[in-house]
């Protein structure tokens, strides 16, 4: 067996942001909601079918903004079609050359879903840079990016990098949602970066990694590339919990 290859720092990436599976986190979601009925309670089961709304088309269902599907096209170059939920948490290694520093990255594939985030968020803490992605075809997905905002405002280190990503760039001009100028302006909001990706096509993936990394490279040279708690320093892969299901991609 090989021995593993050196690195010169180890650095824990977040992913999160909505899965379509569930409502996003803990503040309101504008759940559709069906009209009342005009009429008086049906009662028969063919007048309650009749009254049942339709299913959604499949092209108006809600998928997840994505993060697995990033995070396989970054660490493997691949794509998944398929909507395959993540249960809890996964996470990926990729070691990248980093201004002529190996930098082995870890990172962690957090589930969108609601049920899940009390797991997920025990991952904030150590967290040295968090990828918040929304869905550019799902303005919900964007309106929820202020929850998750607070969300690492509770769970994270102050320290912690942050980019603000707008997956599924590669989606026809129609199903757009959100335009990528209202994407830099909610970043500049937050005075953090911002990329438009796809992880259909691989447009801007690497940059959004590679750029939050850097930034931690850079924050942790200045802080005299030490500690300062999950906001800083080399995470101990061996310290971090192990998932507890692999999930998509
Ligand atoms: N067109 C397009 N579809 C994408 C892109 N990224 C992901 N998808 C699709 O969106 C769906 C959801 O992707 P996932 O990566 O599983 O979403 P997630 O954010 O991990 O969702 P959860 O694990 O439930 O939180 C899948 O059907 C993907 O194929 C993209 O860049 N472009
Ligand atoms: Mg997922």
């Amino acid at each position: 067996m090989s021995a593993k290859p050196k690195h010169d720092l180890l650095v824990k990436l977040l992913l999160i942001g909505d899965s379509g599976a569930s409502p996003a986190p803990a503040a309101h979601r504008s759940a559709p909601r069906q009209p009342a009925p005009h009429t008086s309670p049906p009662f028969s089961r063919a007048a309650c079918r009749r009254r049942r709304p339709p299913p959604p088309p499949p092209a108006a269902r809600r998928a997840g903004v994505g993060k697995s599907c990033l995070l396989l096209r970054y660490a493997d170059d691949s794509f998944q079609s398929s909507f395959i939920t993540t249960i809890g948490i996964d996470f990926k290694i990729k070691t990248i050359e980093l201004n002529g520093k190996r930098v082995k990255l870890q990172i962690w594939d957090t589930a969108g879903q609601e049920r899940f985030r009390t797991i997920t968020t025990a991952y904030y803490r150590g967290a040295m840079g968090i990828l918040l992605v929304y869905d550019v075809t799902d303005a919900d997905s964007f309106e929820n990016v202020r929850n998750w905002m607070r969300q690492i405002d509770q769970h994270a280190t102050e320290a912690v990098n942050k980019v603000l990503v707008g997956n599924k760039c590669d989606a026809e001009e129609e199903l757009r949602q959100v335009s990528a100028a209202q994407g830099e302006e909610l970043a500049q909001s937050y005075g953090i970066k911002f990329f438009e990706t796809s992880a259909k096509t691989g447009k801007s993936v690497d940059a959004a990694f590679t750029e939050i990394a850097s930034d931690i490279q850079a924050r942790l040279a200045e802080s005299g590339g030490g500690g300062g708690g999950g906001g800083g320093g080399v995470v101990n892969i061996d310290d971090a919990a192990k998932p507890a299901k692999k999930g998509c991609c």
